[in-house]
């Protein structure tokens, strides 16, 4: 995890990223949905026992880059974890939505996404 935030801290928050590769299907990820608007695929650096990316087709590089016009996606995202958190071979349990922002974010790939925590006691305050 502190690999995680080390990376994170040296990312570069412009140019084409690893993500879009993913959703153009030329590098493989392990993917559990896909519609017009958005993807959903396993992280490949799992951080509980269910740990999936939800990621817009748009390639915005984070949140607060995100126009108000986007309020449509933003939302669209938000149901797509509603409904993959509630799919079949989910645990009802509950889950965690984490969308880390910027460096102190720890954000590591600048595409928009919204982490799917699920399978363990998550713990608050987050690191
Ligand atoms: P963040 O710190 O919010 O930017 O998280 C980026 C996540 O992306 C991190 O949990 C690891 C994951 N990730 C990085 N590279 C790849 C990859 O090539 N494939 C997949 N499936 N996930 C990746």
């Amino acid at each position: 995890a502190n690999r995680e935030v080390e990376k994170a801290q040296h990312a570069h928050p412009e140019g084409e990223t690893l993500f879009e590769k993913i959703i153009n299907k030329e590098i493989p990820a392990e993917f559990v949905y896909e519609d017009e608007q958005c993807v959903v695929f396993h992280d490949v650096n799992p951080q509980a026992p269910t740990h999936l990316l939800v990621v817009p087709r748009k390639p915005i590089p984070q949140l607060s880059k995100a126009d108000d016009g986007d309020q449509d996606l933003l939302g669209h995202l938000l149901i797509t974890a509603r409904n993959v958190a509630l799919g079949k071979g989910f645990d009802r349990t509950g889950f965690r939505l984490v969308i880390n922002d910027g460096r102190h974010g720890a954000q590591s790939v600048y595409h928009l996404h919204v982490h799917i925590l699920a399978g363990r006691q998550m713990k608050w305050p987050p690191g």
